[in-house]
């Protein structure tokens, strides 16, 4: 064994991949996260001491800390120098704040050197949920929007990881964690309504036209702004991919005439995507992928994102936009796409919006034609037995509709599956970013017919998982007392018997099982 992870869903064998990442990452890389997660733990421990001791912590130790983590969260970053790099920066950072203070004990580098089975687990779960809370925290400051509750309890959480700690305290932990992640996520549907106005209910293009093009793929709303400021009137057309598709929502990005829409589909197909679109392609976060030969010349990633060799576009300076330019031109010196037709579909359904369908919602729950919610949200992935969400979603009856956001839509947001009365079937609130939305939704409706516990609403759970944010917004909704979700296409490596049997006694947790049977009891409510 030269390595080993099993944070996603991906792990290999369904335990661990430990010779190579199936995600693309080499033990080098995987190997210097592992230290760098370490060195995080150590920064977390000293900060929240020096917090103790009555000293404020400097904010650049928790913008560390906060891209540090997302550095680790799947397909972001495969370039060992630059994690190295991390590595030293963090040593640094670790040793100014460490003054008389010492680690509460001897500690090991990676996720195996922790023996007990149980403990392992749930340290790895928090981390993971930490991993998730740092992601979406780094978007909201990105855009300006901080929480110092949220740094706080990152310090202290990474540093309690470092200690001996009973099961019990470390299920108090996890709970701890959802919350933190209920709130980062509110944190960050802040900024980006505030930023960018609330998305509407929009039809998006998904064909091409004729001309030069950029496809901007991943999460990070900023930088697509600046490649649309970038690009304004200049011949090159931007196209978004994956989990950009939300931002074709937004009031702010509307208005551009050429954002003409979304190319392509979900992550993991990428290699074939990006290898037909003759333009220029920015990751501004996961979910990178090897890239081929094909493409190598014309990708470029930005912010977090790297693999190497591949070009970077740097960070911003201080009060600057980042510089797009050599993007732009190989857009320009590409040629460009040629014209294909592309159905539209519908997308922008975040909570504002549904709250303006609300009386049409609530007249058509209360006369039956709508029985059932189906919170669908997460991730997609490349195996096949995601078909499962696909075919959950074809034969759900039709009383029944889709809640949904995160790259797990692109398993039915394609389906033609109709409307109740002008409620879409599939109500797609955005990007597994703007999972926050759906919480707003469920709890709006919770009050129009004057209930008085989430679980009390006409609403079950089929949750898709694949990387650390979806880790995230699953503790989130157990921190809110959300039970009975289920979690597919296979439950975590890194729960162990123990663990997961904590989770389905406390929470109700089941595993994805047969489509018939579980639309059945979906139906029904179980
Ligand atoms: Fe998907 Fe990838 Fe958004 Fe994830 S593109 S899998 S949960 O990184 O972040 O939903
Ligand atoms: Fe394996 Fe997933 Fe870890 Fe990549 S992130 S090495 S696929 S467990």
């Amino acid at each position: 064994m030269s390595m080993f992870c099993y944070q996603c869903q991906e792990a290999s064998k369904g335990l661990g991949c430990d010779v190579a990442g199936i995600c693309g990452k080499n033990e080098v890389v995987s190997n210097a996260q592992d230290k760098l997660i370490l060195v995080l733990k150590e920064i977390g421990y000293y900060a929240s001491q020096n917090r103790l001791a009555g000293h404020s912590v400097p904010e650049n130790v928790d913008v560390f800390l906060i891209e540090g983590l997302f550095t680790t969260v799947t397909n972001v970053n495969f370039d060992e120098e630059r994690v190295n790099e991390l590595i030293a920066q963090g040593e640094k950072l670790r040793d100014q704040l460490k003054g008389d203070a010492s680690l509460p004990k001897e500690v090991k580098i990676g996720v195996l050197a922790e023996a007990n089975e149980d403990i392992r687990s749930l340290k790895e779960l928090i981390i993971y949920g930490l991993k998730g809370i740092a992601a979406y925290a780094d978007h909201a400051y990105v855009l300006g929007y901080k929480d110092e509750q949220i740094f706080v309890f990152m310090e202290k959480a990474l540093g309690d990881l470092l200690k001996d700690l009973s099961v019990d305290e470390l299920v108090g932990l996890t709970i701890k964690t959802g919350e933190i992640g209920a709130a980062t996520l509110a944190l960050l549907d802040r900024a980006n309504t505030e930023k960018y106005g609330h998305p509407e209910l929009t039809q998006v293009f998904t064909g091409t036209k004729a001309g030069p093009a950029i496809l901007v793929s991943g999460h990070d709303l900023l930088d697509l702004e600046e490649i649309l400021k970038q690009t304004e009137g200049g011949g090159v057309n931007v196209y978004t991919h994956g989990e950009m598709l939300p931002a074709n929502a937004y009031p702010a990005f509307k208005k551009y005439k050429h954002l003409i829409g979304n190319y392509g589909s979900s992550w993991y197909n990428q290699q074939k995507e990006f290898d037909a679109f003759n333009g220029a392609i920015v990751m501004t976060t996961n979910c990178l992928q090897k890239p081929k030969e094909s493409y190598k010349d014309r990708i470029f990633t930005t912010g977090l994102v790297a693999w190497p060799g591949m070009a970077h576009i740097a960070d911003r300076q201080k009060g600057k936009a980042k510089d797009f330019s050599k993007a732009i031109d190989k857009a320009k010196a590409l040629g460009g796409l040629q014209e294909t037709p592309g159905k539209k579909i519908p997308i922008g359904l975040a909570h504002n919006q549904v709250l303006q369908l609300a009386d049409k919602v609530v007249e058509a729950v209360k006369s039956g034609a709508l029985k059932r919610f189906v919170v669908m949200a997460g991730c997609d992935g490349r195996h096949k037995e995601r078909d499962y969400f696909t075919k959950v979603a074809e034969n759900l009856p039709k009383d029944a509709v889709v809640l949904t956001a995160g790259c797990a839509k692109y398993r039915y947001n394609m389906l033609d599956l109709g409307d109740i009365g002008g409620i879409p079937r599939v109500i797609d609130a955005g990007q597994c970013n703007d999972s926050y939305s759906l919480v707003v939704i469920a709890q709006k409706l919770m009050e129009a017919f004057g209930l008085k516990s989430l679980n009390e609403l006409p609403v079950s759970y089929d949750i898709a998982w694949y990387e650390q944010k979806a880790v995230i917004v699953l503790l989130a909704l157990l921190a809110l007392g959300v039970k009975g979700i289920r979690l597919g296409p296979t439950l975590p490596a890194f729960l162990s018997p123990n663990v997961a049997k904590v989770l389905v006694e406390k929470f109700d947790i089941k595993p994805t099982g047969e489509v018939k049977s579980d639309v059945d009891l979906i139906m029904a409510g179980n």
